[in-house]
């Protein structure tokens, strides 16, 4: 496959859309209540799982806590248990029974999921969450995402817009083949971690290590004092709408989806044959490949089929045009499909 590396400039009045872009960034931060709501509502379901599992506990993962939630996301939840030896379908339909007779709504276990996970609505707070079990590599990773926010506000600031992008023009979904919130953050990342001067470090290749976790015989270790690193970024000045159309213009024209992976890990560009992701294995077909920071033999981009990549790289294209071109171009970049 050749790619069609079509080299447009910049607009010279890009700066012009940072206002714009803000203000919709700022529009989709969650208030402080809901916050306080989702706090709440861990607080009585760690109740519930502790009178029926002593020794378990609950912890929040994806956007909740990792930084790049957007208001009225849904809550993720980890039950922890101790013993790792457990039937976890026969554990969510114990939990869901508890949840039942405890009031909550829509209450469903789906246990045959590739994460199995109880789903359920709090009418209290109106909050709707997922509950999986021992699902301590997501954990893991949402502090790496939640770190990696802390060193330059112009992550969240384009991960939110993208994933405020993703949603409305329906590429936010995985069982259709198109990309997870998580993978448009890591896509973000790396594209941080690869300006020129770098927005990002890579967190897991620097000389010190100051985290470190063995969780299913993976490795996760990285440097997460992140504080001092504060300044990193701040000798590269592009603006964030500079960045949006960047970040469009690269998965447009630029990624080299034939070769290259997406690989958060690492500074090195990494290849598809490395990782002996060049061919379809099964159901993966590998169409854009996204590694795992941690779980480096799993790719994120691996839902993608034959039909739902032309509607990604349409989808690249068609924001990477409205942001060149139109003179206004935040409503139309954001159009529902
Ligand atoms: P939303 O705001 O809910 O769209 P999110 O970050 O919560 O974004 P998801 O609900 O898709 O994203 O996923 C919840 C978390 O689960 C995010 C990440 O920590 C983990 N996760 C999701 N997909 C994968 C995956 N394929 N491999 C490993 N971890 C994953
Ligand atoms: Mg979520």
């Amino acid at each position: 496959e050749r790619i069609a590396r079509k080299h447009i400039n910049c607009r010279g009045d890009i700066d012009m859309l940072t206002v714009p872009l803000l203000r919709i960034y700022e529009s989709l931060i969650p208030p402080k209540e809901e916050k306080e709501k989702q706090m709440q509502l861990l607080t009585s379901l760690e109740k519930l799982v502790v009178s029926e599992w002593p020794h378990a506990h609950l912890c929040l993962f994806g956007s909740c806590a990792n930084s790049f939630g957007v208001s009225n996301s849904d809550v993720d939840v980890c039950l922890v248990l101790r013993d790792a030896d457990i039937d976890k379908s026969e554990i969510l339909l114990k939990l869901a029974e508890i949840l039942l007779s405890a009031n909550f709504q829509n209450v469903q276990a789906l246990t045959r999921a590739r994460v199995p996970i109880i789903k359920l609505k709090d009418p209290v707070t109106g909050v709707s969450c997922d509950i999986c079990i021992n699902n301590v590599l997501a954990v893991v990773n949402t502090k790496l995402l939640r770190d990696y926010a802390q060193i330059d506000v112009r992550l969240p600031q384009l991960a939110f817009i993208v994933k405020h992008w993703a949603k409305s023009r329906g590429v936010n979904e995985t069982y259709q083949g198109t990309l997870s919130s998580y993978a448009y953050v890591l896509m973000c990342i790396h594209f941080l971690q690869h300006r020129d001067p770098p927005i990002l470090p890579c967190l897991q290749e620097t000389k010190i290590v100051t985290y470190h976790k063995i969780v299913d015989n993976i490795e996760c270790a990285y440097f997460d004092q992140v504080e001092k690193l504060k300044t990193f970024g701040s000798r590269n000045k592009e603006t964030v709408a500079r960045l949006v159309w960047g970040f469009f213009h690269y998965w447009a024209y630029c990624h080299d989806y034939a070769n290259t992976v997406v690989s958060v890990r690492t500074k090195n560009t990494v290849s598809k044959r490395a990782k002996d992701w060049t061919r379809r294995i099964g159901k993966d077909r590998h169409l854009i490949c996204i590694e795992d920071p941690f779980e480096t033999s799993h790719d994120l981009g691996r839902v993608v089929d034959k039909y739902s990549i032309k509607v990604l790289r349409e989808e690249f294209e068609r924001a990477a045009t409205i942001l060149q071109t139109y003179p206004n171009p935040c409503e139309k970049l954001f159009e529902p499909f």
